[in-house]
């Protein structure tokens, strides 16, 4: 019988079968998946197949695993070839920033939606809090959304606090799986709160986002939204790492760059410094944002250095 991943807790995976029955099922026998070694070879999103094992107690056997039309991994930190795969078969990835308490930093955006771009996930930021936002933070709202939508990514204003702006966003994840993502404090607890009335998560008081330690489950969750479509958690995660990428492949990551770049002289510019770069004049003339441009260069600069 088919069914849908929703929560893995190590070796038991909660899963939920066509017909809406959950089960509590393990795996039995060896599988390799998508040619990777990971750690977890299920991973909560994935369409498997199973067999009941014991109808009273709702225990199940998975016996196959479909293939995934995507997948988020991070590498594992203590054995560099093996990767933790976090979700899989996402229709997009949110990312919920705020400008206040504590302001989420355009390098972590621009990194966050060039993960996204690498996993082909497509992305949207949501700027949360805006309940706190004085002219100053509104002003730089409206500058981040128009650089933003112009490089072609659609940008959400909330409050969870106050509950406004949600209906927009809501429109927006509805029947589709949206993985949710963003620092520790920006509020994602308190919007998935908003948004899926059934659940209660907990939220962290403020000391939370600068303190050490809180981050106790790591287990990604899904959940189903009331009209449709659903919402994958991932409480441990502060970031995708931007594993094994190339810098010869960053521009590829930034949608205006990307359109760009068989306009380039030499095709295997960098757009740093060559000549002939329609980067650098798309820069110059304004239709790349300089911002956007100088996320590009330290996302460049940091190539070669280790990530762990
Ligand atoms: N003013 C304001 N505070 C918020 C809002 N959303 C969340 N918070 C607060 O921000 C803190 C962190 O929220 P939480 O949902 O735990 O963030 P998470 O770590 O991303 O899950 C808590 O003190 C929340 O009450 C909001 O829209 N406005
Ligand atoms: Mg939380
Ligand atoms: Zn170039």
């Amino acid at each position: 019988m088919k069914a849908t991943v929703y929560k893995s807790t190590g070796s038991w995976y909660t899963v939920k079968d066509e017909s809406g029955k959950w089960h509590n099922a393990r795996m039995k026998g060896i599988f390799k998946i998508d040619e990777i070694t990971s750690t977890n070879p299920v991973a909560v999103g994935d369409e498997v197949e199973i067999d009941t094992e014991n109808e009273n107690e709702s225990t199940a056997i998975i016996h196959e695993i479909a293939g995934r039309r995507n997948y988020i991994n991070r590498q594992s930190p203590r054995y560099k070839h093996q990767h933790h795969i976090v979700a899989s078969n996402l229709d997009q990835s949110m990312l919920v920033a705020t400008l206040k308490e504590p302001r989420t930093s355009q390098g972590f955006i621009d990194r966050f939606l060039v993960a996204s771009e690498m996993y082909h996930v497509p992305a949207i930021i949501v700027f949360n809090k805006s309940d706190l936002y004085k002219k100053k933070d509104q002003e730089k709202f409206e500058q981040w959304k128009a650089m933003y939508e112009g490089a072609g990514y659609k940008v959400f204003l909330v409050s969870a606090k106050d509950n406004e702006g949600i209906k927009p966003l809501e429109e927006e994840l509805a029947n589709k799986t949206t993985l949710i993502s963003g620092h520790s404090g920006v509020g994602k607890s308190s919007l998935l709160n908003v948004i899926l009335p059934m659940l209660d998560l907990k939220t962290q008081g403020i000391s939370g986002w600068s303190g050490k330690g809180q981050h106790t489950t790591t287990f990604a969750e899904m959940f189903d939204l009331p009209g449709g479509g659903r919402i994958i958690d991932t409480p441990g995660m502060r970031e995708f790492g931007l594993v094994d990428i190339e810098k010869q492949e960053v521009s590829h990551y930034f949608p205006e760059m990307r359109e760009r770049l068989n306009d380039c002289q030499f095709n295997n510019c960098l757009h740093v410094n060559e000549p002939g770069c329609a980067i650098q004049e798309a820069v110059a003339n304004g239709e790349i944002t300089e911002d956007r441009y100088v996320s590009y260069v330290n996302i460049l600069d940091s190539i070669g250095e280790k990530s762990y």
